[in-house]
């Protein structure tokens, strides 16, 4: 944990592991990259996991990997396999490697990197489990640029998500959030079903069923700022399906448990 100043830990030097999916992001990735590593937190580590990019993102971030060899790392996996399970892969990696905190995060721009300090003081003053940066709290705003339609079927969509799984959380399709490393290493991500960004459903709605306390502070969403789109009618239809799948699957008190039963041995697992 980080030298304590005071009552708080101090924020410049907390180590903060962002981790940051990437398919063909190439352009903004270096971007994003260098606003993160001249931020005042002197414990913030950068963990990219690209799979595979066909347009070299992961020879980009090699690069920022040799040009920073103590805060950038990089996890190349075989192919394209969803946003989900690149974040379960990297967030478990985090952990390992000894993390207090892991943060998800865009490589596309749409996440300013402003925030970023705003998530970590959040999550040191108040002891959340999670802080998630939100478009939906007073203050929060989409991206100026989005078409009416996209804005709708945002909003829509968090609410219909929400009516089912009742978290009371605003946000829970975020893709922008702090998480303690000790409630990613008890989430168990092996176990997660999804593929798409349903795992930012997947992931919030096992912490909140579980009680892990959970704040929600405003950013402001930007429009992606180079390159295109990864959003397909089958990831979000995985999502539209996962709150009835979830809902349906139970979740035994007090258990931090994703995507529901699994075929493994009760031995290996048991209830917890
Ligand atoms: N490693 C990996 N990263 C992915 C995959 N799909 C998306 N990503 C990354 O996940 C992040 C979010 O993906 P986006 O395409 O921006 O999806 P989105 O933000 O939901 O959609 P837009 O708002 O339209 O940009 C970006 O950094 C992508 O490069 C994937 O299959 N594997
Ligand atoms: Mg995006």
């Amino acid at each position: 944990m980080a030298a304590a100043h005071g009552r708080y830990p101090d924020e410049r030097a907390v180590a903060v592991t962002v981790v940051m999916p990437t398919y063909n992001e190439a352009e903004t990735l270096p971007v994003v990259a260098d606003e993160l590593l001249t931020l005042p937190l002197h414990g913030l580590r950068l963990l990219v996991v690209d799979d595979a990019s066909p347009d070299g993102t992961g020879q980009v971030a090699d690069e920022l990997a040799a040009r920073h060899p103590e805060r950038v790392q990089v996890l190349h996996r075989a192919g394209k396999d969803g946003l989900g399970r690149a974040y379960a892969a990297g967030m478990t990696a985090a952990v390992a490697q000894g993390a207090d905190y892991v943060l998800q995060m865009d490589a596309d721009g749409s996440h300013p990197v402003r925030h970023v300090p705003q998530l970590v003081g959040s999550a040191l003053a108040t002891g959340a489990d999670l802080v998630v940066g939100s478009r939906y709290v007073p203050g929060g705003r989409l991206a100026a640029g989005w078409p009416t339609h996209r804005r709708v079927l945002s909003r829509w969509a968090n609410r219909y998500v929400d009516t089912v799984l009742r978290t009371g959380l605003r946000d829970i399709t975020a893709g922008f959030a702090l998480w303690r490393a000790p409630v990613v290493a008890e989430l168990d991500l092996e176990r997660t079903r999804s593929a798409g960004y349903s795992f930012q459903i997947e992931l919030k709605h096992a912490a909140v069923r579980a009680g892990r306390s959970v704040v929600e502070i405003p950013i402001h969403f930007e429009e992606r700022r180079q390159g295109v789109s990864k959003m397909s009618a089958a990831v979000q239809l995985e999502a539209a399906l996962l709150p009835w799948r979830l809902l349906l699957a139970g979740v035994p008190r007090g258990g931090l448990v994703l995507g529901g039963p699994r075929r493994r041995p009760r031995t290996t697992r048991g209830a917890r």
